[in-house]
This record gives structure tokens, C-alpha cells and sequence, in this order.
């Protein structure tokens, strides 16, 4: 923990303005001034990073590579200062030169490299890992535009560039001592040298990947680890425009810019895959420059190459980054000299593998012919993996050819990552219980039946730093007050609270933290809708990825529903209710998008009947993101986790709403399972399908959405209302909706579940009308949420599947 006091933080900061600026702190503009903080800030964090560094060098501790496309950070500032320990000092030395330190954090940049849940997790693992003292690092790309900005233009997502860069990001260092080579296309030669074969890549196309490093802080532990993220860069950067004739320096040109393409954007397609030439040499460049860095970093320091597995982990979040595996490799065979069976050995116990999702459609697949031109040695590499794997399971299922084909890497003309995956790392894990049983028993049950003992769960988890200390600090405070602090260190410790839950006077306190940040949410809204919402109202909240399994068109039905029901009676008895959606569609994306302009139909019909104005508002809020979770998320009452069971991996954002005491209402899919578990059914509202009835209609067949369309008039009416002109004055808007729904029999069983759903609401409005129950059953939510800290994840994945030692000074 840094110990300055407020006058030193004044001093230093009027000082480091006044460097950076050449001007004087009270004329300058709050940019300027939140640009002096960040880079006073990093300062700050520079020595104990410098220290970190020496310390894993001297002692030789084992370290952790998490290895992922996408890292979705958010802001850093708040996040920088809490674990620094001087958030207070900060705040309280910049009220004395009249500055509010909020003004300046929210100017900060989401630094937004990640779609959704995969990138955010891979942010609360970072922060963990510092946290609980693991030397374990980001590898990834720095996007030159991260994730779309959405607009919404009458009604419709418009994607603008995100160009978070423009203003400079003060966080990063571009270290150019530490680039490396990244080889494409060419040819692979054997030459026999001293009678053994060798392979030399000549012809490739040589890029340079340049890193820039951001500063992991841990909390109070003066422990920084490291986030490299690589940018491309053509080899040499230098143009000579004398010698250029004119076209030559056009093509120069060109050259740069198809080169630094690699880094130039983040495809904004979650669960979708696409076998883009684009995103498979985004892949094969990060994770090349990121293993070749590890093992030069490890050789410096006198590292045994034959002990690398034991000095080292690389984890890989999905397949995207697959290649580490054929990739460490080549560098073992080719660069080391070593034998195949013992670079395999290597590889194998370094590289370990986390499944995200279940569904087909994100399983990523090359096309040999493209992945084998892009990258010839590799797929030299892989093709010899997958011989010898074919003929183990030949060895074990003699004759039995489907099977076989059904596991092989190499199929049907492409290469299978899932598969790669597996078979090139010694531990493969889901997210959630149900995730990793469905993986074992259906998706990849061939091969668990093979290597039983690679597969295993790893139920994710957030960290309560920034998703509750941060984010929510009146109920942080609250908490501190009635429990003392020792859950900031040990989230289980959050469990104190639940005999605080059933007091009266901190059920009123919990209410008063909870309707202050729903006044602070309904300005927001304001300001960003112009809609006026009534904080009294319930918080009624889904903000995650818009997509048809997330079924967002679900919630919308009943909001139309309920609406109908108004109508016909005005006089209808429910509780006042604002219904906030959130989030973005994939471009390609024609019924996500679809299902953003329902919801601004709904939103812009009901809005405007005074005849419901009392009772029910709509709001649809604008580019979501993690700076705007942060601020939803503590205001929210009610959580809408409702999934089509068995399709949702695990969810993450049901922790945090969890975390700030909102009540869950859910399927049985993913972690909310666990989440059930853990607060008992009294405290969390379960509805819809089991994955058993789920799972049997996919596989029997049974369900028509048509009849159920026919025999409930609740859901006839609503489902003509999407084609009557009611919510749209173009009768053909939500046609695809419609078709969805009814002429494709609605795969992802949204009117099989209506009623259900429908009952589940009327619950929680019924429960709600006692003020204090609902205050005790968020009481217990909070408390019970402790075992989502992403701590507890990260201390599994390092006691279970890297073998970490953990360094529990910090944590006593
Ligand atoms: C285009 C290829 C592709 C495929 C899948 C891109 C991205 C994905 C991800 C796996 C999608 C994703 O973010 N999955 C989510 O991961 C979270 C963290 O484990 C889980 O909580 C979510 O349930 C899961 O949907």
C-alpha cells in the first residue's frame, strides 16, 4: 500500500500538471487535468511494478499466461487508485483545488478490447491474479478500434468506430526492445543436416509485433503484473521518399496499411464464427509474438528449456488462441532442437484450455486451404498432432471410422480448434457446473470418454473490487459499517450480513443505498433519454449481448403483455415498474438488430400513452459497456438472467447484480444454477424449462410454437400486435421476429416458457410490495455472493489447473 498524505498528493499532482502542461492547474481544462492524474497515478504504480518484475526474475516462481483475444478492461483510473489505497487521499487532495475527482474519472476512455462476457472475464481474472499475489499476465492484441460505439438512429443500432486511442491512453508503455517477428506465408524446405532433418520457412512474409504494456495493480499489495497487448507494424518503418518513384511509394503504402490491418480492429461477433483470413492472422500474430516473448524472457534468465512446463503456464481463453499449441511446437522442434515426444510432453503440461460456450455456431473451424498457405510450417505441425492422435484412437476404437472422423483435428477439409484444443493441453474446464457437464456428456463427450481427466469445472466468477468496492461504494460503506472490512480480502467474509438481514433498521438502510443510486441512474437516464423515470418504480434490468438465445424478445413479450393488460384495465394493481435494456448486436446480426428496434418500438409506444405513464416506462440505453454497467448494475432490483436453458455458459453479469443486492429472477442455465444454490428458492425466482426438457425436445422433437400460439390468447395477442402496426407504423418491422417465433418454431422456446415467465413477474411485483422481505432477501443475496469473487475462481484454476504456488501474505 503506497503511503502518502493529501498534501504530498497536492503538491505532486499541481507539480506533475504543471510538467505535462506547461500552464497552471486552475486554467487548464479537465481533460488536461485528468491526463496529470493518470500519469501521476502510473507513476505511482511504476516502482512496485519495476519491483514485481525483479522479484519474479530473482525467485523464478512460476508464471501464468493468459493468453485471449479480448481483454475488456473499462476505465482504469478508479480501479488504480482503490488498489493503490489513495482513492480517499486523491479525492480529498482534489477537493482543495475544487476539483471532483468523478468529473475527471469519467472522462476516461472504456478501454473496450472484448465483445462481452469472455472479455470481461478476462479482466476480473487479471485483477485477481495481481490481487492474490500470481505472477500471471494478459497476452492479447491492442486493437487500434475496440469494440463498436452503437448509436441508435430512429430506433435502429448504428455502429461507429470505437477510436479510444485518439486522446492517448496514459496506462500503456510501447516497449520497442521487447518486439518480435511473426512469419506468414512461404514455404517450408527439409535440409538434412548432420542426418537430421531439418525444416527451414523461406519466402514468408516477415511482420513485426510491437507490445505495449499496461499495469495490472494488485489490491494493496504492492504487486503489478503485466497486460501485453501487440500491435502490428510493417518490419521497416522507413520510407525514403526521395528514392520512391510514385507508384513504388503508393504500394509502400498499401503494404503498411494491409500489414497493420492485423491490429486494426476487434471483430465485434460474439458466438457467430466466421472463417475470416483477417481474424485467423490475428490469431496466429499474437499468439506467436506472445509465446516467442515468454520463452526469450525465460531463456534470459537462465531458464532450462526441459523445465519450461514447470516455470511456466499458458492458458488459452476459448480456442481463439489455439495456435500457442502447434506454435510452442515448432519453437520447441525447430529453434530447440528437441525430440517430438518431449516437445509434446512440454507443450502439453504448459497449455491448458477454457470452453465458453456450447453453441455449434461459435465452433471454430479453418479451411485447410487457407490456414495451410497462411502458415505452412504449423500445418506440417498439426497435420503430424493429428496422425498421431488418429492413431491412438484407432489403437483404441479399432474400426470404428465415425467415430474416429467425429474426433479427428483434420476433417472434411478443416482444421477443428475445439479439438486441437484438447488434445494439445493437459486440462480443459467449462464455467459453470451444468456448462462443464453438458461439454462432458453431449458437445465433447467423445472426447471426455477418452481423456476423463482433463476435463473439469471452473465456475467463473467477478471481482468484487470493481463490481462492488468501486462501483457501489454506499453499500461498500454500509457493509463495512455493519460487518467490519475484512470481506475486501476474503469475499466469503460478505456472509456476516446475512443475520444484519433480517434487521429492520439495515433492511432500511439497504433500501436508502439502493434508491440512491436508482436517483443517480434515473438522471443518467435523463440526461442520455430524456425519459423520466420514477425511482420508486421496480428497476426491472437485462443489459448483456443482444442475442435470440439471451432472449431478450422474451422480456419484450411481456412488457407487451402487461401493457394489454393495462390497457384493459387501467386500474390494474402492479407495482410501478421501469424495464432498462441495454446492449449491443453483432453488425451481421439481422434479428439482434431486429429485436433493439422492438425494443425502441415498445419503448416509444408505451413512453407516450398517458393512459400507463403511472405505471410502466421503457428505456433502451445507448452503447453499452462496462463503465455504464458499472452504473446500472447498482441500481437494479430486479435481474433478468432468463436465458434458454442449457445456452448460456455460466452469465457473469447475474454475479454482480447479485453482488448489489438485486433479486435474480432465472432459468436453470448456467451459473444461475449455482446461484440458486447458494441463496436457497426463497431468495431468487426460478421459471422455464430444466435442461433435461431442453435437452430432450433437441434430441425427440415435440414442441410447436404454433399451437401454443393458438391455444393462449395472451400470447396470440401479443404476437400479432408485432404485425398489427401497433408498436410500428410499418406493419412488416418486426416480420423477422414474427417468423422467428412462429414459422421456424421459435428454437430457442420463448412462448413455451411465456406462461411461466408471466407467473415468475407476478411473483416478484407481490413480493416487492413488502418493503422489508425484499430488503432481507437482497441482505442474503449480498451475502451469499462472496463465493463469486473471481478469487475463489482464480485460487482454483491456480491450485487445480497451473500449480501456482500461492503467496498468501497478502492474504491473511
Ligand atoms: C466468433 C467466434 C466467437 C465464439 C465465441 C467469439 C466469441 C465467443 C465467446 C465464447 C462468447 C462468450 O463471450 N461467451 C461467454 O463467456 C462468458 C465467460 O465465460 C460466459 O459467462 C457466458 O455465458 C458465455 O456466453
Amino acid at each position: 500500500m503506497l503511503t502518502i498524505d493529501k498534501h504530498s498528493f497536492k503538491k505532486a499532482y499541481e507539480k506533475k500538471y504543471l510538467e505535462i502542461n506547461g500552464e497552471e492547474l486552475s486554467t487548464g481544462s479537465n481533460y488536461k487535468k485528468y491526463e496529470a492524474l493518470g500519469n501521476l497515478v502510473r507513476d505511482y504504480v511504476a516502482e512496485s511494478w519495476m519491483n514485481t518484475n525483479k522479484k519474479y526474475n530473482s525467485t523464478g516462481e512460476k508464471q501464468v499466461y493468459y493468453f485471449s483475444m479480448e481483454f475488456l478492461l473499462g476505465r482504469l483510473l478508479g480501479d488504480a487508485l482503490l488498489n493503490l489505497g489513495i482513492r480517499d487521499i486523491c479525492n480529498e487532495a482534489l477537493k482543495e483545488l475544487n476539483i471532483d475527482l468523478k468529473d475527471l474519472e469519467d472522462l476516461e476512455q472504456d478501454q473496450g478490447l472484448g465483445n462481452g462476457g469472455l472479455g470481461r472475464l478476462a479482466a476480473c481474472f487479471l485483477d485477481s491474479m495481481a490481487s492474490l499475489n500470481i505472477a500471471g499476465h494478459g497476452c492479447g492484441i491492442r486493437y487500434k478500434y475496440g469494440f463498436f460505439e452503437q448509436k441508435i438512429v430512429n430506433g435502429s443500432q448504428v455502429e461507429v468506430p470505437d477510436n479510444w486511442l485518439r486522446e492517448g491512453n496514459v496506462w500503456e508503455k510501447r516497449k520497442n526492445d521487447k518486439r518480435e517477428i511473426v512469419k506468414f506465408g512461404g514455404e517450408v524446405i527439409t535440409q538434412n543436416i548432420n542426418g537430421k532433418i531439418k525444416f527451414l520457412h523461406i519466402n514468408y512474409e516477415p511482420i513485426l509485433a510491437v507490445p505495449y504494456d499496461t499495469p495490472i495493480v494488485g489490491y494493496e499489495n504492492e504487486t503489478v503484473n503485466t497486460l501485453r497487448l501487440w500491435s502490428a507494424e510493417t518490419v521497416s518503418n522507413e520510407f525514403d521518399f526521395s528514392s520512391f518513384s510514385r507508384g513504388e511509394f503508393l504500394k509502400a503504402l498499401e503494404y503498411k496499411n494491409s500489414v497493420e490491418a492485423i491490429s486494426q480492429v476487434l471483430y465485434p461477433d460474439d458466438t457467430q464464427y466466421e472463417g475470416k483470413m483477417l481474424r485467423l492472422k490475428q490469431q496466429y500474430f499474437f499468439v506467436s509474438a506472445g509465446v516467442q516473448s515468454v520463452i526469450r524472457h525465460f531463456k534470459r534468465h537462465g531458464g532450462d528449456i526441459l523445465e519450461l512446463d514447470e516455470k511456466m503456464a499458458i492458458h488459452i481463453n476459448d480456442t481463439h488462441p489455439t495456435l500457442a499449441i502447434p506454435e510452442l511446437m515448432r519453437i520447441l522442434l525447430d529453434e530447440e532442437g528437441l525430440p517430438w515426444e518431449v516437445a509434446w510432453r512440454i507443450t502439453t503440461n504448459t497449455i491448458s484450455y477454457t470452453n465458453h460456450t456450447i453453441l455449434s455456431e461459435a465452433l471454430e473451424k479453418w479451411p485447410v486451404d487457407m490456414f495451410k498457405k497462411l502458415l505452412p510450417r504449423i500445418y506440417m505441425i498439426v497435420q503430424e498432432i493429428n496422425e498421431r492422435y488418429c492413431t491412438e484412437l484407432w489403437n483404441s476404437y479399432i474400426g470404428q471410422w465415425d467415430k474416429i472422423a467425429h474426433m479427428a483435428i483434420l476433417a472434411d477439409g478443416q482444421v477443428r480448434m475445439a479439438n486441437l484444443a484438447v488434445v494439445g493441453s493437459h486440462s480443459v474446464n467449462g464455467v459453470a457446473k451444468l456448462h462443464t457437464e453438458i461439454l462432458k456428456k453431449q458437445e465433447m463427450s467423445d472426447l471426455y470418454y477418452f481423456y476423463p481427466n482433463k476435463f473439469n469445472n471452473k465456475t467463473n466468477g467477478i471481482t468484487h473490487r470493481r463490481w462492488l468496492i468501486k462501483s457501489n461504494k454506499e453499500l461498500t460503506y454500509l457493509l463495512k459499517e455493519t460487518i467490519g472490512d475484512s470481506f475486501i480480502k476474503h469475499p466469503t467474509d460478505l456472509e456476516k450480513f446475512e443475520i444484519f438481514a433480517k434487521n429492520k433498521d439495515v433492511q432500511e438502510k439497504l433500501a436508502s443505498v439502493k434508491r440512491l443510486n436508482k436517483e443517480k441512474l434515473a438522471k443518467t437516464i435523463y440526461e442520455m433519454k430524456g425519459i423520466k423515470v420514477n425511482p420508486d418504480s421496480i428497476f426491472d434490468v437485462q443489459i448483456k449481448r443482444i442475442h435470440a438465445y439471451k432472449r431478450q424478445i422474451l422480456n419484450c413479450l411481456r412488457i407487451m403483455h402487461l401493457y394489454n393488460e393495462l390497457l384493459k384495465d387501467p386500474n390494474k394493481d402492479i407495482v410501478p415498474r421501469t424495464f432498462i435494456f441495454g446492449g449491443k448486436a453483432a453488425p451481421s446480426y439481422y434479428l439482434a438488430k431486429k429485436t433493439i428496434e422492438l425494443i425502441n418500438s415498445i419503448a416509444d409506444t408505451i413512453n407516450n400513452d398517458p393512459r400507463v405513464s403511472e405505471k410502466i416506462k421503457v428505456v433502451f440505453l445507448d452503447n453499452y459497456r462496462v463503465s455504464l454497467a458499472e452504473q446500472i448494475i447498482r441500481a437494479t432490483d430486479v435481474s433478468e438472467q432468463i436465458s434458454t436453458t442449457t445456452k448460456e455458459a455460466s452469465g457473469t453479469s447475474n454475479m454482480k447484480f447479485m453482488m448489489n443486492g438485486a433479486i435474480t429472477i432465472a432459468t436453470l442455465d448456467g451459473a444461475n444454477i449455482e446461484i440458486r444454490d447458494e441463496v436457497s428458492d426463497d431468495n431468487i425466482v426460478i421459471f422455464g424449462l430444466t435442461s433435461k426438457e431442453v435437452l430432450d425436445y433437441y434430441k425427440n422433437g415435440g414442441y410447436l410454437s404454433y399451437d401454443i400460439y393458438r391455444s393462449d390468447i395472451r400470447i396470440k395477442n401479443v404476437i400479432d400486435d408485432l404485425m398489427n402496426g401497433k408498436y410500428h407504423y410499418d406493419n412488416n418491422r418486426f416480420k423477422a421476429i414474427y417468423e422467428n417465433l412462429i414459422t421456424y418454431n421459435d428454437e430457442f422456446f420463448v412462448l413455451k416458457d411465456f406462461d411461466d415467465y408471466i407467473r415468475a413477474q407476478e411473483k416478484i411485483d407481490y413480493l416487492y410490495r413488502d418493503k422489508y422481505k425484499w430488503q432481507e432477501m437482497c441482505g442474503i443475496n449480498i451475502a451469499h455472493s462472496g463465493i463469486f469473487s473471481s478469487d475463489r475462481t482464480i485460487l482454483e484454476y491456480a491450485t487445480g489447473i497451473w500449480g501456482t504456488e500461492l503467496v498468501y501474505k497478502n492474504l491473511k
